[in-house]
């Protein structure tokens, strides 16, 4: 299994076999009236060399039918990946709601989810630095239930009107459409410096959370307050979480950059390989409660979308678990079709007046009414609940349902079916909130404050992600034309913290800020990709691994290093400069994995050289291998050598690689792992490479010139 398998895995593989086996149509080949068809490489023509006829019916329908095989792509969030699972409660959450899949562990969820970037089009690169969508749906007893999340907690906007806004100046300049998934360009720019309200969602959006490693290891947001609702009635608000067991893991912007061109499908294709392998994503539900009787008592206001609670202040408890099992069998027909739309709440489950919220509750249900072509896409089997559907809507554009009797209500004609008595206490009922005011524009008081949770984000990370900040704002802005943009947007970072507004300017030829005083919240560890609660379980489970050998390797250690590392989880794949095998060093086949040229160490988690002099003399002789090791050593990887393959690393030495010193044993230096030993791979090495690959990557190396 591997993230970039160029050629079918054996998973796959059965998967396919296993498909065409069950495949209803595996006849002869029919026309869409179901006559069969003798000949569908020719057209119907006069003669060998005459026109076509027009009354070549198969033809025709066969190209009709391709050239209306498009529809309409999102207008956000047009690029994704889906996966179907399960979700599972952990126990009963009858205390804050009677939603029926949160009460009983032993019930079973069916589940559908779909990943997705927002800027880009359907074909556009997944590693691009953008928010990631995480859209769940939940086919409930009691109804489908859709949590349509990101994986950043807040937003860029606090009112939905500001919307079509917002996306116009992200999306690519109107003239030339340009760029294509990113966001560094003028328009973008130009409405964060005018909209303060993005401050807090660009912390986000130039920070890691921007570039995930993989849809495994990325957390999900529903963003919005929502309320549950309990069996009395009671209300409780409720944000929610979704933590994923492997902890959360991105990528550096250099390696994203060259991601985009070595596997544009990074993203897409490790969620469907790992599945396929059954290594299978799992993540744990979580929710903060909020009684209803502390609406007021934050320092921000709980309607608010570009404010989050820390999880220091309240605490996110683990309510269930989410596993992703089954890749889907036609991307068009599922994860192209699926609709979410956040008004599909269950009984237990409700609305905020979050202004956010309340537009998305009327725009999800309108743009599939277009994307989908009618108002029938509920009965696209992706969509479809596992509920009883009953009522009186009917017709219009691809109808599949063949209804009978009545059509209206009341009836006595249909024996008044279907039947809708208000006493039912499974219907849902909307929680009957109090609400009295003025109809007036006027964003509340208490939305107000945009800078101090920018701050807060802001302080809360890592010194290296810190760094990774201030990168991405020179970049973006490096990119910006307009030169008052840049100003503006400086200005705007100044309320956030005056040393970040100075190191963006610095890079991008602006002048730096007069101090001020900013905001000083206290930090959230939560909120670090460094914290302890981001790091998962602490295992190597699916990291890939590439082991480079060449004629003449020392096939024990590689051996070693492959039954450890395998056992622990991990993918090791050996690369060799053809594909096939290579000698070992006592001269038998040893079959390779995959040829060097097709793959790069961006798509890698480690590399690890081991010995086997001729093998190091050839691997060292060409400047990709060194290239191979440069980046995983440049993007914060473990590196790994054994016997001469320490050589082979040491190359790198002067230009700044930091090997631990000498010595017979295994030694480590911020995740670089050597041993020159001739033996084995010792027990020592192992466990520290172990270690190495567990911790993902190691910020704080010495940086390499080249
Ligand atoms: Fe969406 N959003 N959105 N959005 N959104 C869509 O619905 C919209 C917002 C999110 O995989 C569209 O079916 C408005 C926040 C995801 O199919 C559209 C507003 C969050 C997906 C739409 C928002 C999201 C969408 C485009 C501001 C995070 C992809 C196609 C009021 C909580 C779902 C479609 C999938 C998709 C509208 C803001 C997440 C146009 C008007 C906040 C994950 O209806």
């Amino acid at each position: 299994m591997a993230s970039h398998a160029s050629r079918p895995t054996d998973a796959k593989q059965r998967q396919r076999e296993q498909h065409h086996a069950a495949d209803p149509a595996g006849g002869p080949l029919t026309t869409d009236q179901g006559v069969v068809v003798d000949h569908t490489d020719d057209s119907l023509q006069v003669g060998e060399r005459g026109p076509t006829l027009l009354e070549d019916f198969h033809f025709r329908e066969k190209i009709t039918r391709f050239d209306h095989e498009r529809i309409p792509e999102r207008v956000v969030h047009a690029r994704g990946a889906g996966a179907y699972g399960f979700f599972e409660p952990y126990h009963s959450c009858s205390e804050f709601t009677k939603a029926a899949f949160l009460q009983d562990p032993s019930v079973r969820t069916p589940v559908f989810v779909r990943f997705s970037t927002v800027q880009g089009p359907r074909g556009s690169a997944d590693t691009v630095r953008d928010v990631r969508g995480f859209a769940t749906k939940f086919y409930t007893a009691e109804g489908n239930y859709d949590l349509v999340g990101n994986n950043m907690p807040v937003f860029f906007i606090q009112d939905g009107i500001k919307f079509p806004d917002f996306v116009h100046a992200v999306k690519p300049e109107p003239h030339n459409e340009i760029p294509t998934g990113a966001s560094a360009h003028d328009t973008l720019w130009d409405f964060v410096s005018l909209q303060p309200e993005t401050m807090h969602m660009m912390m986000w959006l130039m920070s890691d959370r921007a570039i995930p490693r993989s849809y495994r290891t990325m957390q999900g947001f529903g963003v919005h307050t929502f309320r549950f609702v309990n069996a009395e009635g009671q209300g409780t608000f409720v944000k929610f979480h979704w933590k994923p067991k492997l902890g959360v893991h991105s990528l550096v912007w250099d390696e994203a950059q060259e991601t985009q061109g070595r596997d544009p499908d990074f993203n897409r294709r490790d969620l469907w390989d790992n599945i396929a392998a059954g290594n299978h994503p799992e993540y744990e539900l979580c929710v903060q409660l909020v009684p209803e009787t502390d609406e007021h008592s934050f320092d921000f206001d709980l309607l608010d979308a570009t404010k989050i609670i820390p999880e220091e202040q309240v605490p996110a408890r683990p309510i269930g678990r989410m596993v992703l099992d089954r890749n889907p069998e036609n991307y068009f027909a599922e994860t192209e079709q699926v609709a979410f739309h956040t008004a599909n709440v269950v009984p237990g489950i409700d609305f905020t007046n979050d202004p956010l919220l309340q537009a998305r509750n009327f725009s999800y249900l309108d743009t599939q009414l277009i994307r989908l072509g009618g108002p029938n896409f509920a009965q696209i089997p992706v969509n479809r609940p596992v509920a009883p559907v009953r009522n009186n809507q009917r017709d219009g554009y691809h109808q599949g349902q063949i209804h009978s009797g009545t059509s209206y209500s009341p009836n006595s004609l249909g024996g008044g079916c279907p039947v809708h008595t208000g006493a039912d206490p499974s219907a849902f009922s909307h929680l009957q909130e109090r609400v009295d005011g003025r109809k007036i524009r006027k964003r509340s008081e208490s939305f107000k404050d945009h800078y101090t949770q920018a701050a807060l984000f802001f302080l809360s990370m890592a010194d290296w992600e810190k760094q990774h900040i201030i990168d991405a704002f020179r970049f973006e802005l490096g990119k910006v034309g307009s030169m008052q943009v840049r100003e503006r947007t400086v200005e705007q970072l100044a309320h956030v913290h005056h040393g970040l507004a100075t190191a963006v300017a610095e890079g991008i030829g602006v002048a730096p800020p007069e101090k001020e005083d900013t905001p000083q919240p206290e930090p959230s560890p939560a909120l670090s990709l460094a914290g302890e609660n981001n790091r998962g379980d602490g295992s190597i489970r699916t990291r890939q691994v590439a082991v480079l050998v060449a004629d003449g390797v020392d096939a024990a250690q590689v051996g070693a290093v492959r039954e450890v590392l395998e056992a622990g989880g991990a993918v090791v794949e050996e690369l060799a400069f053809h594909d096939g095998s290579v000698r070992d060093g006592d001269g038998r086949e040893h079959r390779v994995d995959r040829a060097l040229p097709t793959v790069a160490s961006v798509l890698y988690d480690a590399v690890v050289v081991p010995g086997g002099p001729s093998s190091v003399q050839e691997l060292v002789a060409d400047a990709t291998v060194l290239r191979f090791v440069r980046d995983a050593y440049r993007h914060g990887k473990p590196v790994g050598a054994l016997g001469s393959g320490v050589g082979l690393v040491a190359k790198l030495e002067p230009e700044g690689l930091r090997l631990a010193g000498d010595g017979d044993g295994a030694v480590a230096d911020h995740g670089v792992v050597s041993d020159t030993s001739t033996g084995g791979a010792g027990e020592e090495f192992l466990s520290q490479l172990t270690a190495a690959v567990a911790a993902h990557r190691h910020w704080d190396r010495p940086p390499v010139r080249h």
